[in-house]
């Protein structure tokens, strides 16, 4: 008898576990926030539970969101995320291609 309440007490206790662990990690993504920084502060508070943010995991959540005040919503990085891609991939709202120097901030 005793048996069977230490399996019984023990499923209750890892289902509620389990059960906790889904409440304490939201569903959240990028969609979710209206400014990359408002992204920014949600995942620097709890980068385990809200990697989908940060999908590329370079410590920028939310890349393509707009700025807050009216910025260019362009990655705030020293090459605004432009630097390492090539012509074709340089096209964006945030980079241009300039011929002898890369792919650079518009
Ligand atoms: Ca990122």
């Amino acid at each position: 008898m005793l048996r069977l309440f230490i399996v019984i007490a023990t499923l209750l206790l890892f289902g509620k576990c389990e059960t906790q662990n889904q409440t304490l990690c939201p569903d959240a993504e990028c969609a979710d926030y209206i400014t990359q920084q408002a992204a920014q502060a949600a995942y620097d508070r709890d980068k385990e539970c809200l990697r989908e943010l940060d999908k590329d995991n370079d410590g920028i959540a939310c890349e393509h969101l707009p700025a807050s005040g009216g910025g260019t919503g362009c990655p705030t990085t020293a090459n605004c995320g432009c630097s390492n891609k090539n012509q074709s991939a340089c096209a964006s709202a945030c980079c241009k291609w300039v011929v002898g120097t890369g792919c650079r901030c518009k």
